[in-house]
């Protein structure tokens, strides 16, 4: 069912944000300088059999190091806005207390860096690197954290407030409960399924506290976001149904309905009731977390489909995750994961660019007023550097390209649809540490050596220069082979 090629080239808005994303554990590396106090992940991927190969963020893409020839390359791809993440533990090494000069710097060095070339800054406060010291009094599931992220908020407010133009307080913070305290996939790898949920309303409960603290400091009236990844689900079988009406309280109610409309919905709380009673929710949470939110972040990569089991097949796994013992899936026992059949990248995960367009149309539908941003999408393929006759260097990953030439092709079929759709990241800018899968897996537009740490401009970065400069998606890969 091969779509047909449009025959003018899709044209998105002028103030349409085409931009790339990264996170600070993933590329920074110096992991020990400059008063950086340890955070979960270092702790993490230094604990022997929790990541590929031993493999951990200590040097990363060293970007820390290489701030100006990487903001001189985002340049060079035309890109029109930069999404990257502070590392809290930069600001505050052990997640409390006055803040490290030489840590705001950076964030201040890299702001102003990205204005000089008229790059817009959209700075995310937490994608997953918690300060060491808040885990070790229980991390996301004390909600005494949720009160030191609003503080670390501001801290970062009263600096970066008056040229930061979208500020996102979590990224994904179903990773950071479900893979981070449920099965233990993600630090801080603790397997406990109440812990999980606590640690959902915590970090819902940061969010709505952090947006109000950035409210009252930024000077620049800047724009105010929070980033999920929603599981489109497509259910299997009988029982299909209510299979995906439970993975989507899990993965996309528990922080939509809060967030957005100030309430959990009580099919999770009863599908849940096994597992916690929801105590840790207290009279008034509701109210700080429900924040008017000028857009919503969308990280979007593939679709999942999803069957009731029948408890005597043998299960399958759900490849997003390891099987550490743990359940991302907290009072959903009966849940099964199914792996779909088609082309998959190299993460094991199914290609559908018609999952992203419903997604933004089902988000629209839902949330008829909310802007939309999509904040993460792309792929991992096995690249391979090759070398010119010239001697320079080279990667050839058409694979990547016609992947982000679907899903944009996608993500502009819901524009025209309708839907208020104000941007579009590409993850990653460069290839980096991919949490679990350590080096293993390359998501970049542009090639890291981690050897020599020598950036190489994949074709895929080529092809999105040329959309980012032209803001039309090239129909097909021109100008490379
Ligand atoms: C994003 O996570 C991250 O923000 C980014 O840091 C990361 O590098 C990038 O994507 C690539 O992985 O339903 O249990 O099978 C995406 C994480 C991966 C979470 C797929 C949901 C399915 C889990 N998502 N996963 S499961």
């Amino acid at each position: 069912t091969a779509r047909q090629e449009p025959v003018e080239p899709l044209s998105f808005p002028s103030h349409f944000l085409l931009g790339s994303a990264t996170a600070a554990y993933q590329i920074e590396g110096a992991a020990t300088e400059d008063g950086r106090g340890p955070s979960i992940w270092d702790t993490y991927s230094h604990t022997p059999g929790k990541t590929w190969n031993g493999d951990t963020g200590d040097i990363a893409a060293d970007h820390y190091h290489r701030l100006e020839e990487d903001l001189d390359l985002m340049a060079s791809l035309g890109l029109r806005a930069y999404r990257f993440s502070l590392a809290w533990p930069r600001i505050q090494p052990t997640g409390r207390g006055p803040a490290n000069p030489k840590g705001l710097d950076f964030y201040s060095r890299l702001v102003d860096g990205l204005l000089d070339r008229g790059i817009i800054p959209v700075a995310t406060l937490y994608h997953w690197d918690l300060p060491q010291a808040l885990e070790d009094t229980g991390g996301w599931t004390n909600r005494a954290t949720a009160y030191a992220f609003a503080d670390y908020a501001r801290t970062v407010g009263e600096v970066l407030g008056d040229r930061v133009a979208i500020w996102t307080t979590l990224n994904e913070p179903w990773c950071s409960a479900y893979l981070g305290y449920g099965s233990g996939a993600h630090a801080p790898g603790r397997t406990d399924g109440a812990a999980a949920l606590t640690a959902v309303h915590h970090l819902n409960l940061a969010h709505g506290l952090a947006v109000q603290q950035l409210r009252a400091v930024a000077t620049n009236d800047p724009q105010y976001s929070v980033t999920l990844n929603f599981h489109v689900l497509r259910g299997k079988g009988d029982g299909g149904e209510e299979a995906v009406r439970r993975i989507d309280a899990l993965a996309n109610r528990s922080f939509t309905e809060p967030l957005l409309r100030g309430h959990y919905p009580q099919d999770l709380i009863e599908d849940t009731a096994a597992v916690t009673d929801w105590a840790f929710v207290e009279d008034g949470d509701l109210t700080q977390i429900h924040q008017p939110l000028d857009l919503l972040g969308v990280n979007y990569y593939a679709t999942t489909t999803v069957r009731l089991w029948d408890g005597v097949t043998p299960r399958q796994n759900s490849d997003g995750h390891k099987d550490m013992g743990g359940s991302p899936w907290p009072g959903s026992a009966h849940v099964e994961f199914v792996q779909q059949d088609g082309p998959h990248t190299a993460m094991g995960w199914n290609i559908d660019p018609d999952g992203l367009e419903e997604l933004l149309l089902d988000l629209h539908t839902r949330f008829p007023n909310q802007p939309l941003v999509i904040t993460e999408n792309g792929a991992a393929f096995d690249d391979h550097l090759s070398t010119r006759s010239d001697g320079t260097y080279a990667v050839h990953d058409p694979e990547r390209v016609d992947y982000l030439r679907r899903h944009l092709t996608a993500a502009h079929r819901a524009l025209v649809s309708g839907v208020d759709l104000r941007g579009y990241f590409v993850w990653s800018l460069m290839d980096n540490f991919e949490w679990g899968y350590g080096y293993s897996k390359r998501f970049g537009i542009v090639h890291v050596d981690y050897e020599t740490q020598r950036r190489t401009l994949k074709d895929s970065a080529l092809w999105y220069r040329e959309l980012a400069v032209t803001g039309s998606i090239p129909p097909l890969p021109t100008g490379i082979r």
